[in-house]
This record gives C-alpha cells, sequence and structure tokens, in this order.
C-alpha cells in the first residue's frame, strides 16, 4: 500500500464496495470485518508488548496464509462501522506486515464466550483495558451473529445485525434471558420472541456484564444514552487498534521495523 493519504481514501472506497454482500449472512460482510479487526488488535499483552495489529501476525495462524496486511484489517473494521451506521472512529495507517517471531503472540489470547466476568477482566485488563472500555467494547455485538459451524453459539444478538446501535444493552436488561443447550452441549442465553417469531441469543460473557456490579452501571448508560455509547465506543475501538504502537508526533510509527513511515488517513 502507498504511502499517500489518498490512497487510503481508495481504499476505503473499495472497501465500502464489499460491504455489500446479498448472498452472506445478513446480506452485508461488515460485521465480520469488524471482528478480524478485533482479533488482528486483541491479541495484545501490555507487559510483555506481544500481539496486537501491528506486524499482521495473525496471518500466521490464517489457514491458507492470508496476505492481507494489518493496516486494511484495522481500516476494514473502522469502515464497516461507519457505513452500518456506526460512529466515525479515527484510524492511522502505518503498520507493518513484518512481525518478529518473539513478538507473535501465544493462542488463547481473546476471550471465550462460555466465561463470566473474571475472564473478560483477565482477558481485556491484559491489553490495558478499564471496565467501563471492556462494556464499551462489547456493544460490538450489536453487529453479526454467532454461527454454530465457526464457534459452537448460534444466532444473533438483535434484530438488525446490520445496524450499529446501542439495542445490544437494552435488549439486554430489557427481556428475560434464559439458558438454552444447544444440540452440540454448547450453553448459551436465549429469548424467543412469540410476536415476531425470532429468537435472539447472549453469551455467558454478555450476561456476566449484567450480573456484575461495576459492568451493570455501564450496561444501563449504554442502554440509555445512546450518544454516549457511540463516544465511548469510539474511543475504545481507536484504542484497541492501536494498542502496541506507539507514534511520533506526526503519526508515524516509532516502535517498529517500518520502512514506509506511517500515513494519516
Ligand atoms: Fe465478539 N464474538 N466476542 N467481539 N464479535 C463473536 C462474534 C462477533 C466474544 C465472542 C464472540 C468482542 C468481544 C467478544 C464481534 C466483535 C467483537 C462470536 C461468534 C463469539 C463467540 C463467532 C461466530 O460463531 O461466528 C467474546 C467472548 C468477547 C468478550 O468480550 C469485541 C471486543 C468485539 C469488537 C469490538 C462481532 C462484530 C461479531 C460478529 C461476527 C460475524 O461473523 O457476524
Amino acid at each position: 500500500m502507498g504511502g499517500k493519504t489518498g490512497d487510503f481514501e481508495a481504499v476505503r472506497q473499495d472497501i465500502i464496495k464489499l460491504l455489500h454482500q446479498p448472498e452472506y449472512d445478513d446480506g452485508s460482510a461488515g460485521p465480520v470485518l469488524v471482528r478480524l479487526a478485533w482479533h488482528s488488535a486483541g491479541t495484545y499483552d501490555a507487559e510483555t508488548d506481544t500481539g496486537g495489529s501491528n506486524g499482521a501476525g495473525m496471518r500466521y495462524e490464517a489457514e491458507g496464509g492470508d496476505p492481507a496486511n494489518a493496516d486494511l484489517w484495522t481500516l476494514a473494521g473502522v469502515v464497516a462501522i461507519k457505513e452500518m451506521g456506526g460512529p466515525e472512529i479515527p484510524w492511522l495507517g502505518g503498520r507493518t506486515d513484518y512481525v518478529d517471531d518473539s513478538k507473535l503472540p501465544p493462542r488463547g489470547r481473546l476471550p471465550d464466550g462460555a466465561k463470566g466476568a473474571d475472564h473478560l477482566r483477565w482477558i481485556f485488563y491484559r491489553m490495558g483495558f478499564n471496565d467501563q472500555e471492556i462494556v464499551a467494547l462489547s456493544g460490538a455485538h450489536n453487529l453479526g451473529r454467532c454461527h454454530s459451524d465457526r464457534s459452537g453459539f448460534e444466532g444473533q444478538w438483535v434484530n438488525n445485525p446490520t445496524r450499529f446501535s446501542n439495542q445490544y444493552f437494552r435488549l439486554m436488561l430489557s427481556m428475560q434471558w434464559k439458558k438454552k443447550t444447544l444440540k452440540n452441549g454448547v450453553e448459551q442465553f436465549v429469548n424467543y420472541d412469540e410476536d415476531s417469531g425470532t429468537e435472539l441469543m447472549m453469551l455467558p460473557t454478555d450476561i456476566a456484564l449484567t450480573q456484575d456490579k461495576a459492568f451493570i452501571k455501564y450496561v444501563e448508560l449504554y442502554a440509555r444514552d445512546k450518544e454516549a455509547f457511540f463516544a465511548a465506543f469510539t474511543k475504545v475501538f481507536a484504542k484497541l487498534i492501536e494498542l502496541g504502537i506507539t507514534r511520533d508526533a506526526d503519526g508515524n510509527i516509532t516502535n517498529s521495523d517500518n520502512e514506509l513511515g506511517g500515513y494519516h488517513a
């Protein structure tokens, strides 16, 4: 990818074009791209300064070796969020596709949806997030769905999973969530709405946000105040995709072998 700002505008436009996928899930590649951005960044460990989106280390886990680069994954996430009605998240380029082997994160750094509040804290504190930020980030589950052939969980969190909003928090509080064991033995929470005939779901980690004194304060805030959620999500997603990256005043990344330098988009 070239170094000029204009190049990223062209890339943004290309990403927008590929979002519309009539044959895929709910007609959009947006949610899965947001998850891609999160997984590329969410391996970060502040203590050892390993993982994170810089270096595109995720290539090494991907079967078939997808050579897409680290900037593209994070940019696709922010473009998808905006196109789905979400906030405009500040984004800077300059990540490299080079990663020192010793900086590759071990497996198991991403959260397990079957667990509870302690696990969420263990995972997200490691990246340097606090309780408020954990709840704000979880709001991404307003988008997309679970696929039993990928995670074992099944279904979507909200009725319109390609529209970014605070509906996930609203439903979390307003509906009765019942534990359900799927055919594959996986446990999740569901709400069946007789009027619409639809079943919505929550992961055990989502429900854990309502069962913890510190977390539920923020769930309540974001459920009643969409603007507060959008502002918090903007800040925390921007932080997520910059984990492990330090920049100089011009936005150039200073802590990686980065011949191209950084650029603002
Ligand atoms: Fe997530 N997520 N996520 N998630 N996630 C899944 C799907 C999406 C957890 C587990 C799962 C974040 C945090 C967590 C998205 C964004 C974010 C699935 C279903 C599981 C399981 C995967 C499948 O079967 O396809 C857990 C646990 C946590 C703990 O906090 C964060 C943070 C973000 C982004 C900021 C998005 C988007 C999806 C939908 C993907 C799709 O394919 O539609």
